[in-house]
């Protein structure tokens, strides 16, 4: 049985989403982190190295960071196809976009939702305003990241944007919004919402 070490209304909501999504059999362990106000602290039955969430135990595999953790799921977990498999199109892209969300799009929206300064060539994002245009480029002329198919990026990407935009870190804009509305009405991602009971 799949093990998710899961804390409700974090980013670990994610993949709750995600496992609902493809419909597999899995429990939570509901474990402390370090939250932003002091309070919590780490804890030791997470594997995650810095007892971050999410973190997932699948048989022989512990897999921690939540991109990897989708990409482990969907590649293995094939029934319900939330994402493209080695050697099908739009794979590369799959990765990419896997990749951007804590890689690029996360830190550079949160670096300037408290003020630090962007260094080109040091850091290894783009500024906000440049991921802000990029997104919305890119979903303006697509219905899902991937384009018609709805994919795990729409969760793990998608969802963030969604947060961040509730928590005015990125401009509502119409494209953005609309995408937003599109990706989150969905039957899994209401039930990860009433599990985490948001
Ligand atoms: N890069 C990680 C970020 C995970 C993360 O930072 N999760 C937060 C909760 S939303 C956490 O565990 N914070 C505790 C800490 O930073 O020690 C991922 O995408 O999975």
């Amino acid at each position: 049985m799949i093990t998710l070490y899961h804390s409700p209304q974090t980013r670990s909501g994610s993949i709750v989403w995600l496992l609902e999504e493809l419909e597999v059999p899995y429990q939570t362990k509901i474990v402390d982190f370090r939250r932003m106000d002091g309070t919590g602290s780490r804890d030791a039955s997470n594997p995650h190295p810095h007892s971050k969430i999410p973190a997932l135990v699948d048989a022989e595999d512990t897999i921690f960071e939540g991109s990897a953790i989708a990409l482990f799921l969907t590649d293995k977990y094939r029934a319900n196809r939330m994402g493209p498999a080695v050697g099908e199109p739009k794979r590369g892209e799959y990765l990419s976009w896997l990749a951007y969300r804590p890689g690029v799009m996360e830190p550079a929206l949160i670096s300037r939702r408290f003020d630090i300064k962007h260094v080109y060539g040091a850091m290894g994002w783009a500024p906000a305003d440049e991921v802000e245009e990029v997104l919305n480029k890119h979903l303006s002329s697509r219905q899902y990241f991937l384009g018609d198919s709805f994919s795990a990026v729409d969760i793990l990407l998608g969802g963030g944007l969604h947060f961040m935009m509730m928590a005015k870190m990125v401009k509502d804009t119409p494209v953005l919004k609309a995408y937003a509305a599109r990706v989150t009405d969905r039957p899994a991602y209401r039930k990860m919402m009433q599990i985490d009971k948001r």
